[in-house]
């Protein structure tokens, strides 16, 4: 029997300071209710949906922070969607900053949940790739301190879900290689990827142009090169006077986009994905156990930078 999954991108429009955490809730139950009645079985929110993208701003007030943090999932102001999507029958990915106290020790991630249609959270995901830095940087035109606020996660971890094999990763994540390699090994069908990201890249401003197009790179060279639906959803717009890219997208194994979002605000797209689909890819040209050679991937793990030593030569022989 063929396993389809109608996914449906949630992309959000900004979510500012003064935002009421009721008034966001509404909003992704209202994104809920119209993807269902596309036909969706799964919608998938932004990073951080519920809150205003705060590491653009150095905070020291500790009480501040916490307070865009979450302790429960659901709690009193997310049981609603949670409820909804219950009775809608369409699941939910969703972004969101956690704070988890663990024997009193207190830890903040950046985290992403998969919850099942009728409700349950049936994955977890601590954002890997935390970008940005850790200490304030005036020099900016705003911080990006997601290094100093989150503590990084330790795995990527794919899950039975939707009929196939479903991951997460969070917004950096989508660049790099290794994100989607760990998971393909994993068998993933289809990765959720939400997302905030900054039109202007303090460090390197001649990228700001491209910003655009590197995301649809990466997703898409992530996609294909795993065989693997691919999908990717913006928190857009200018949120505090920051922009933020769209481009908000679902990438087919092949690579190419089937279905994208048109406007930088609360949006609405959807896609019917044939999961078997990804075996075309994962049988023929990315055949894994045909086609890889571990024995020349090792300075993949055994180094965190080039493996190369200042004078050129490789730092193993
Ligand atoms: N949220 C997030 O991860 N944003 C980053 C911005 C990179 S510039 C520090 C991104 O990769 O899109």
């Amino acid at each position: 029997m063929a396993r389809y999954v109608n996914v449906a991108i949630g992309q959000l429009g900004p979510v500012n300071k003064e935002d009421s955490r009721a008034a966001v809730v509404a909003r992704l139950m209202n994104l809920i209710r119209e993807a269902q009645q596309l036909g969706a079985d799964l919608i998938v929110y932004p990073e951080l949906a519920l809150t205003t993208f705060f590491p653009r701003w150095y905070i020291e007030d500790e009480s501040q922070l916490d307070s865009w943090r979450k302790a429960a999932m659901p709690g009193a102001e997310t049981q609603p969607l949670f409820d909804l999507a219950r009775e809608l029958q369409v699941g939910f990915c969703l972004g969101y900053a956690e704070l988890s106290i663990e024997q009193g020790e207190k830890r903040r991630f950046n985290t992403s949940i998969l919850v099942d249609k009728n409700g349950v959270i049936v994955g977890k995901y601590h954002k890997v790739h935390l970008p940005g830095h850790r200490e304030h940087e005036p020099w900016r035109a705003f911080q990006h301190l997601e290094k100093r606020y989150f503590t990084p996660g330790t795995e990527f971890s794919v899950f039975n879900a939707f009929g196939g094999r479903v991951g997460m990763a969070i917004c950096n994540d989508r660049r790099w290689c290794e994100t989607y390699r760990v998971m393909g090994l994993q068998g993933v069908e289809m990765v959720l990827i939400g997302y905030n990201t900054p039109v202007h890249n303090a460090p390197a401003p001649e990228h700001d142009d491209l910003s655009l197009f590197h995301n649809q790179l990466s997703m898409q060279a992530g996609a294909y090169q795993n065989g693997t639906w691919v999908v990717g959803v913006a928190k857009a717009g200018t949120e505090e006077g920051v922009e933020h890219i769209g481009g908000s997208c679902i990438i087919a194994p092949s690579g190419e986009v089937v279905a994208s979002c048109v406007t930088k605000g609360d949006e609405v797209a959807i896609a019917h994905c044939d999961l078997d689909f990804c075996q075309i890819y994962k049988r023929a040209t990315f055949n894994f156990d045909v086609h890889r050679q571990p024995n020349a991937y090792g300075p993949i793990t055994a180094f965190k930078g080039e493996a190369l030593l200042a004078d050129g030569s490789p730092r193993h022989q």
